[in-house]
């Protein structure tokens, strides 16, 4: 089984694309490789923050590893909180006061339409490769539902009645972001193919 460092400290993260990779590979976490400290995100685009954390593990261990950065859009609020979803509300990960904050800014507001977007870079033999996974979707009004983690329970996939918190994680990775990203990224190193 051939192994590929995953440069991320997010164990849901890491459970959800290891369960659409399947066995063809193992991922290997950060702690797994000694790395303990934060990676920089200091770029402001997921593509170059994807890219950034993808070079400091390739420049540090020099083994073929990927990393992602995911935001959520919301069209009503010009794309926020996208690269700044992780801290929308604090310097944390405080995924309760996102939520909190981003239906306090949509308070009233009618068109909820928004979009989930991952972007992941491979550096595989020393080669840089992007893959882009998008769902679109809206903002509900209240949260609903405890699966997933981050804003899944306010986002509702269009075509679906319930939020990603709703859905089991195998329903949500058949249609989120990350699923597709990792799908992609799971043809290429399987065919060699971009
Ligand atoms: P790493 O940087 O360690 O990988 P992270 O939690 O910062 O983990 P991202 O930068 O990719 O993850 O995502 C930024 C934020 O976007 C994340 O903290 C969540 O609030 C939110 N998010 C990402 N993926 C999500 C998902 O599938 N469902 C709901 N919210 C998500």
């Amino acid at each position: 089984m051939k192994k590929l460092i995953f440069a991320t400290n997010n164990a849901h993260k890491l459970s959800e694309v290891q369960a659409v990779l399947g066995d063809a590979f193992t991922l290997v976490t950060l702690r797994e490789c000694g790395i303990t400290e934060d990676i920089p995100e200091t770029a402001d685009t997921l593509e170059g923050n994807a890219l950034q954390k993808a070079r400091y593990i390739y420049e540090k261990l020099g083994a073929d590893c990927f990393a992602d950065d995911t935001g959520l859009e919301v069209d009503a609020l010009n794309g926020a909180p996208g690269v700044h979803s992780a801290r929308y509300a604090t310097d944390g990960h405080d995924f309760a006061a996102n939520n909190c904050l981003l239906l306090k800014n949509l308070e009233g507001v009618e068109n909820r339409t928004a979009r989930f977007r991952t972007v992941i870079a491979l550096i595989l033999g020393g080669k840089e490769y992007l893959f882009e996974g998008r769902v679109e979707g809206t903002i509900a009004t209240e949260e609903a539902g405890c699966e997933g983690f981050g804003y899944d329970p306010l986002f509702v996939p269009s075509g679906e009645i319930i939020t990603f918190a709703q859905m089991s994680a195998e329903a949500k990775n058949a249609i989120s972001h990350r699923g597709r990203a990792v799908a992609k990224l799971v043809k290429f190193l399987k065919d060699g193919k971009l």
